[in-house]
């Protein structure tokens, strides 16, 4: 008991970047926003829920991943479901089949590329990510296929709701890097930010820019386009 007495004290006078993992809540306030998607001809956005936000310490220093998890992206009519996950480093995402017919995920995006093979329904193959960043999955059988896993060096990170409003809580004051990503919009949008003891809430929504977004065509797992007959298959 003695002991944990001690530890709530120092919770509360140490510095904010010196508190131990064990009490990261005692220090740490949150970044609260929207995300805003300029689409064509002004339209609603359907998927701003996609967006991943994501915090980067300006410093170095503090930084390091969050606890790693298993999820599953279910294929499911020649889709993945959800096709945005964010994870932790070191995270486990399987693809569960459950088409009744075959279906080969893969990615080209290095340092996190692999190849899970034909498999089929019933089955769930994963890969374990090991490297921080963006990494596009595919299929290799079916071109139209396409997911995201956003593999995360920070633990501060979160994914809006469907009207744009997302917060990222247990934050350390300091100044971070809030970066923005959309699968439908090229570059992610970076801007510095600080993040004062009683939180942080953006007052602007952090605008993106969708209008000239296209599905850019892909190559299959041998680095070939895929057979012209793809979108036409019999399966
Ligand atoms: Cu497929």
């Amino acid at each position: 008991m003695r002991h944990l007495q001690l530890t709530v004290v120092m919770g509360v006078l140490a510095a904010p970047g010196v508190l131990s993992q064990n009490a990261p809540a005692a220090a740490a306030s949150h970044v609260s926003g929207t995300v805003a998607i300029l689409e064509k001809h002004n339209k609603t956005s359907p998927d701003i829920g996609d967006a991943v936000v994501y915090l980067t310490a300006a410093s170095g220093g503090n930084e390091s991943g969050g606890r790693p998890v298993t999820m599953d992206v279910t294929i499911s009519d020649k889709k993945f479901a959800p096709d945005v996950v964010v994870v932790p480093v070191g995270s486990t995402v399987r693809f569960p089949n459950t088409d009744p017919f075959s279906h080969n995920v893969f990615s080209a995006s290095d340092p996190n590329a692999f190849d899970l093979g034909l498999y089929g329904r019933g089955e769930a193959k994963g890969h374990l990510f090991d490297h921080a960043g963006l990494v596009y999955i595919y299929c290799n059988v079916h071109s139209s296929m396409v997911a995201y896993v956003q593999v995360m060096g920070s633990r501060w990170f979160a994914q809006p709701g469907a009207d744009g409003s997302f917060t990222i809580a247990g934050v350390p004051p300091g100044h971070y890097s809030l970066h923005v990503w959309h699968p439908r919009v090229a570059q992610e949008t970076v801007q510095e930010v600080d993040v004062p003891a009683a939180g942080l809430t953006l007052l602007q929504p952090v605008q993106l820019d969708a209008r000239g977004f296209r599905q850019q065509a892909h190559k299959n797992k041998f680095g070939k386009p895929y057979p012209t007959n793809a979108g036409r298959e019999l399966y």
